[in-house]
């Protein structure tokens, strides 16, 4: 007894849940891991704002992506979920350098791409949820953060010759790029237009690939 709440557990149940939508950026970018690495999950689609009150017992901050492993724990943060995920498939197949300077490198642009969601959703939360009282310095902010950081990825790919940024093989920090792009350009189509055509291309790769195809969910923002 360790002391660990774990709101799944369920002595018959041996797969693990993925709870939340995959219009999320977080949601999306873990499930096509999941595809990628073989892992199977059921999959319960419940929305932050419809549904929180069933997510709240796995995670009270009411958020997703949360992970309900098999023996019950909830896992939250979806960087904290790719670190478990990358222990149970083991460093060969891990989609990330198991140390040093490359998972450095790829760790920051993995975390520009989320830094650049958590903005995102962020200003699109203050357009639905704050209509006409959207406060100007925030909503300024937001966009400037996301067009520096859009910006910088673009100067970086176009600079990597390789189909993906870790190489020939598909890594997180493609992922995670891929996901914020296309809710960046489902969520504020102005700010990601065609400025950007390194990343453009690197979304296009991503996104043809069976596993994006697949996992894949229009925007549905919440309704204030
Ligand atoms: N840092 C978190 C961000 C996750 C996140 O922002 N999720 C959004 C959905 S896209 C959410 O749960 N929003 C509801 C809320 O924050 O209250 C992660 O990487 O998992």
């Amino acid at each position: 007894m360790d002391g660990r709440v774990k709101p799944g557990h369920d002595e018959q149940r041996e797969i693990m849940i993925l709870i939340g939508q995959y219009d999320s950026p977080f949601v999306r970018r873990v499930a096509i891991a999941m595809r990628l690495y073989g892992i199977g999950f059921e999959h319960r689609p419940w929305s932050t704002f419809g549904d929180a009150g069933k997510i709240a017992p796995y995670n009270p901050l009411r958020r997703v992506p949360t992970l309900v492993l098999d023996d019950g724990e909830a896992l939250i943060e979806s960087a904290m979920i790719l670190d478990h995920l990358d222990d149970v498939v083991g460093p060969e197949k891990a989609m990330i350098a198991r140390s040093g300077e490359t998972r450095r490198w790829h760790l920051r642009i993995a975390a520009l791409a989320t830094g650049l969601g958590d903005k995102g959703v962020s200003l699109l939360y203050e357009r639905v949820l704050r209509k006409d009282k959207q406060l100007e310095l925030w909503v300024e902010r937001c966009k400037t953060q996301i067009s520096g950081v859009l910006e910088l990825l673009e100067k970086e790919r176009a600079a990597v010759k390789t189909p993906y940024w870790s190489g020939e093989k598909i890594g997180h920090a493609d992922v995670a790029v891929a996901c914020v792009l296309r809710f960046t350009g489902e969520a504020h189509p102005a700010l990601f237009d065609t400025r950007y055509p390194a990343l453009k291309a690197h979304s296009e790769r991503c996104e043809a690939l069976t596993p994006f195809r697949e996992i894949v969910q229009p925007l549905a923002p919440p309704k204030g």
